[in-house]
């Protein structure tokens, strides 16, 4: 089919362009949204040996089952319809499980979430490209659509690869954000995954399965509010940020380097949590230092049981709402949200520092929004 093009380039997504698309205000729209139990829009592209079904076993219902044999192309296609797409930085995510996918003989030849395009007579594809055997998971691919961009066309599949894709739960959103996010990469100290608990290596909190492994990554809305979660693949696997408490004394007490911001706000949201907490404790758990351009500074102090809930124990607090939680073997883990008032909106915050007294839980920060709405 002509709107088929084949994906020949790395889709680097510069972090610029990135947190520019991130200060829309809007509140984000949905373009398409599949759950595979029925055919709909969708075209079968086979070129090759190779097949496309609906199968059952999906996260919810059936699911869109690609298989590719000998190399072949196996792409379930939909066009995007060009007034939405152009000019956005589309958002799309799905559920995908992959068996034994192996790659072809070109760095693109994976299974993968494609957009393929045409700006005048020249192709143009994004592309976010997986192999191997995996169990459902979430694969997001972040795509900026050129504004004279035509013939924008989402594929799913296998292009020149073998093995098998499943895909689940699609949705497409044009990107537009209600809150700005605030990058943690230069303060970022922790990974989220840690393989075995208490032998001093690896990453989070050193507490095996008591991790943030499962958590969604990239452009999120959680508890309401968007936020930018790092991903392993953009930050040496660093994350998120823990600083020390009563059972992890060797982390750092004091952030030295800060979150650069450079933004008026209304608000702030914390995405965060304290492991191991106890609510009798008195001291602030985990403190942002707000510093203004032209100087001034406002302390956030943040107490564990009021202000900081439990990521080993999850349940909303006055000032802490549960935003996230995910199972492991020893129960559940999660993230709330804080939403802090700034009584300065006129005056833009210049950066975040982040530190703990050091006695209590141990705080984890994952993510920081802003709201430019009331500046
Ligand atoms: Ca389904
Ligand atoms: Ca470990």
């Amino acid at each position: 089919m002509q709107w088929t093009q084949v994906d020949t380039v790395c889709a680097g997504i510069g972090r610029l362009a990135l947190l520019l698309a991130l200060t829309h205000s809007a509140q984000a729209a949905t373009i398409l949204e599949e759950g595979f139990e029925s055919q709909g829009r969708w075209q079968e592209q086979i070129r090759g040996k190779g097949s496309i079904e609906r199968a059952p076993g999906g996260v919810e219902g059936k699911c869109l089952k690609t298989t590719s044999e000998d190399c072949a192309l196996v792409y379930y296609s939909q066009p995007l319809p060009r007034d939405r797409v152009q000019g956005k930085r589309l958002i799309i995510r799905a559920k995908v499980k992959l068996e034994n996918v192996i790659k072809g003989d070109q760095d693109y030849s994976t299974a993968k979430l494609h957009v393929g395009f045409r700006v005048g007579n020249e192709p143009g594809n994004r592309a976010q490209r997986f192999v191997g055997t995996t169990d459902w998971h979430d694969e997001v691919l972040v795509a900026e659509i050129p504004a004279e961009a035509t013939q924008v066309v989402l594929d799913l599949g296998i292009q020149n690869g073998t093995g098998s894709a499943y895909f689940d739960n699609l949705v497409v959103d044009d990107g537009v954000r209600e809150h700005t996010a605030v990058s943690l990469e230069s303060v970022a100290n922790a990974s989220f995954r840690d393989e075995v608990a208490g032998d001093g290596e690896g990453g989070f909190l050193d507490a095996g399965p008591l991790d943030l492994r499962d958590l969604p990554v990239g452009d999120v809305r959680l508890g309401g509010v968007d936020f930018y979660i790092l991903p392993p693949s953009e930050n040496y696997g660093r994350t998120c940020v823990v600083l020390r408490g009563a059972k992890r004394p060797d982390r750092p007490a004091r952030i030295d380097t800060v979150i650069p911001v450079s933004k008026k706000a209304s608000r702030l949201f914390f995405l965060h949590a304290a492991a191991w907490p106890s609510p009798a404790h008195s001291d602030p758990c985990l403190v942002y230092a707000i510093h203004y351009e032209g100087g001034a500074v406002v302390e956030v102090p943040l107490r564990e049981g009021v202000d900081l809930g439990g990521l080993d124990a999850p349940r909303d607090l006055p000032n802490w709402k549960v935003a996230w939680s995910g199972k492991y073997a020893g129960g559940t883990v999660g993230l709330g949200v804080t939403t802090w008032e700034n009584p300065n909106p006129g005056t833009p915050i210049a950066f975040v520092r982040l530190s703990t007294p050091g006695t209590g839980g141990v705080p984890v920060v994952v993510a920081v929004s802003l709201d430019p709405k009331g500046t």
